[in-house]
């Protein structure tokens, strides 16, 4: 039998260290951004909230997913982003797309299934979409966002159009196959996009730290070379500080970026969770030291807005989520007929 050749001793020199994005810095805010800055975590706070009761009352069905907590890592990440830069989310998608620039009310009224929703009432809370407001999806499978996102980025690339795909998904997504086919891809063709890693600290009732062998998520790209930066998700300024540092890096042609924003979701996973893999201690502590929306409130105070402004901000902010639900409940519900439009899209 013919003996196998002998194998070089040799190996191939690993190639040299990549370079690292630096630490990202706290971004300093103007005045009228840090009011902007409150105006939108409110919006987006007071949205889930009136959806969260819709939903008691009946009036929105199915699957419904809750971003309170969460609010300052959209907020400060899509701040940075330009009008030529997509965004592609999971379920917990209804702040992303109000910051996309969807109206609240066309929003809401997709949760209540009306004809006037933003998938005329056939998508419901996880599958919106807007290629107008560069807004993909909304979308229910766990990492498909992943994928998916680096499917946009290499449209970006090559239709040369500059933009940058941001890409989001969750703690438990991170641990998904799919997510790391898209990393090779992604580092290997210099893909312009930010992977963003929502830990909230659960996948509906596991913990990052039961369920991930490595749980400093922002390393998970290390063997694609594809560095990552760890950050305070409940700080919007620390958000649109690394929002700076990943563009920059992804803009300038390097390839993708990593940021693992830590983070808490205050409510269930899904409107039924029966809540018992953690204590009302640790979301009552986390309320009461970490909430991004006080934070941003002190800060307000201390650059000397004053409380009369800061509640009218807060009312206009009601009047808006308040339109929005009045709008969802009266609009009507899609004819008969809808159910056999937009089911497959006919091409030649
Ligand atoms: C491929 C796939 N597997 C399982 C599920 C069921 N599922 C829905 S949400 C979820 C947890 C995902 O958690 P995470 O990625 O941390 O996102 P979060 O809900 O915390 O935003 C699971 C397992 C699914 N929708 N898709
Ligand atoms: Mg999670």
């Amino acid at each position: 039998m013919a003996k196998a050749p002998a194998r070089s001793r040799k190996s191939t020199p690993p190639k040299p260290n990549r370079e690292r994005p630096d630490e990202p810095k706290r971004y300093e805010a103007s005045k009228e951004e840090l009011i902007e800055f409150y105006k939108k975590m409110l919006l987006i706070r007071r949205f889930e909230e009136k959806a969260g009761q819709l939903y008691g009352l009946g009036l929105i069905g199915g699957f419904c997913h809750l971003y309170i907590g969460q609010e300052a890592v959209a907020v400060g990440l899509q701040s940075a982003l330009a009008e030529k830069d997509s965004v592609i989310t999971a379920y917990r998608d209804h702040g992303h797309m109000l910051l996309c620039g969807l109206p609240p009310k066309d929003v809401m009224a997709e949760l209540t299934g009306r004809a006037a929703g933003i998938s005329k009432g056939k998508g419901g809370s996880m599958h919106m979409f807007s290629v107008e407001h560069k807004f993909y999806g909304g979308h229910g499978i766990v990492g498909a966002s992943v994928p998916l996102g680096a499917g946009l980025a290499f449209s970006h690339k090559y239709n040369e159009d500059g933009g940058v795909c941001l890409a989001y998904f969750g703690d438990g997504a991170s641990n998904q196959g799919q997510v790391y086919e898209a990393f090779n891809m992604a580092e290997l063709w210099k893909l312009p996009i930010i992977f963003v890693i929502e830990n909230n600290q659960y996948a509906m009732g596991t913990s990052v730290n039961r369920s991930a062998a490595e749980d400093q998520l922002y390393k998970r790209g290390e063997s694609f070379r594809i560095p990552g930066l760890q950050v305070d998700g409940m700080d919007v300024l620390a958000a649109r500080g690394a929002a700076e540092t990943a563009l920059e890096w992804v803009r300038s042609g390097k390839g993708p970026i990593i940021l693992e924003m830590k983070t808490y979701r205050y409510r269930g996973h899904s409107m039924s969770d029966p809540a018992k893999y953690r204590s009302r201690d640790e979301v009552q502590t986390m309320r009461e030291k970490s909430d991004p929306i006080e934070r941003v409130k002190r800060e307000l105070a201390e650059a000397g807005i004053s409380e009369d402004d800061i509640k009218t901000t807060e009312k206009e902010i009601r009047r808006i989520v308040n339109e929005a639900a009045d709008f969802a409940e009266s609009t009507p519900e899609p004819e008969a007929g809808e159910l056999y439009t937009d089911v497959l899209v006919e091409s030649y």
